[in-house]
């Protein structure tokens, strides 16, 4: 199985190409792509030392997979090219999310109506990823019908020039802002850029990526997304309204046999997820679950998940690693 990273020298890319190896995925070839200020890095892989190249050479060399994770410009210009060659694109960005051709996957959720015709496949946003996770079981047992949500994303979420950002504030230096104030000490209400309807772009794949990964237009979401100066991960703090009666422990044991979700509840002993405790995990880590006692059916809870794995890199390699044990590829 030849399989190309796009992006390989990324944050993402580089995470995808570690879970590639720790989940034994059958590469006989690695191909791992960036920019032409990269060619010739080399990528260690399974005790092999791999050279970045171009894109266009990788498009040469005909790789079974493609995992994208290189920004939407370049998505939407290569995506294209490597399907019609037979390549299987699994995309990162947002580029492809909404388009009503191109499936948007949570493999634990509707990894199952992938086929080999699917060419261009769409990771969901990390933000999404982690919801929906947690969101799906409930809305299969309990019908949700409304989602109010609060997140709180780690720096690594803008890029590699964040986590820098962050670093040199708490070493008291000035520089670069990619943020429009200091993220040292903050919490900044501005994940990607703001849109006329006074949401942001990140609100607002929260809102349509949930609908289109549930399959329900009937489930409306609110959301507000917080920029904070954490590196292990997301935190979400979720409202969700049913349309049927529950009890908390059912809702609890339903999560807790969900594939890829692990409860952390006791307030006795302080258990409950953090995205330090959750850095370097693959799941999706949930607690403080609890009722809502201002309205019927409805709770909170809290959910917490590495950005960079299941968020981005561990899901697109689920995605791959589905279609190989499916022979869809
Ligand atoms: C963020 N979800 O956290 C976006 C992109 N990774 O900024």
């Amino acid at each position: 199985m030849k399989i190309a990273v796009v992006g390989a020298t990324g944050m993402v890319g580089c995470e995808m190409v570690k879970v590639l190896e720790e989940f034994k995925i059958p590469v006989t070839e690695l191909i791992p792509v960036a920019s032409e200020s990269s060619f010739g890095k080399k990528v260690e892989f399974k005790g092999k030392s791999y050279s970045v190249i171009g894109i266009e050479q990788a498009l040469s060399l005909k790789p079974d997979i493609a995992l994208f994770s290189a920004g939407g410009a370049l998505s939407q210009q290569w995506a294209p090219r490597f399907a019609e060659m037979g390549v299987t694109v699994i995309d990162n960005s947002s580029a492809w999310r909404m388009d009503p051709n191109v499936k948007l996957v949570v493999p634990e959720i509707n990894g199952s109506t992938l086929t080999k015709s699917d060419k261009i496949i769409a990771n969901p946003n990390c933000s999404t990823i982690q919801l929906v996770m947690v969101l799906s079981p409930i809305h299969r047992e309990f019908g949700v019908n409304r989602v109010v949500i609060s997140t709180y994303q780690s720096v690594t979420g803008t890029g590699v020039k964040a986590v820098q950002q962050l670093e040199r504030e708490e070493r008291g230096e000035k520089g670069d802002m990619v943020y429009p104030y200091a993220i040292h000490r903050n919490c900044i209400p501005h994940c990607d850029v703001f849109m006329e309807n006074g949401y942001t772009k990140e609100e607002m794949k929260l809102v349509n990526e949930t609908v289109k990964i549930l399959g329900d237009e009937q489930v409306r979401v609110t959301a507000t997304a917080v920029r904070v100066p954490v590196v292990g991960g997301h935190s979400e703090s979720v409202n969700i309204s049913v349309d049927k009666a529950f009890e908390i422990p059912a809702v609890r044991k339903l999560l807790a046999e969900t594939k890829g979700v692990q409860v952390q509840d006791n307030t006795e002993v302080n258990a409950y997820p953090t995205p330090n405790a959750a850095q370097g995990k693959n799941d999706v880590f949930v607690g403080r679950i609890r009722r809502d006692f201002t309205t019927d059916n409805t709770l909170n809870l809290w959910i917490v998940a590495d950005n960079l794995r299941k968020g981005a890199a561990t899901n697109a390699v689920q995605i791959a690693q589905h279609l190989i044990e499916n022979k869809l590829v």
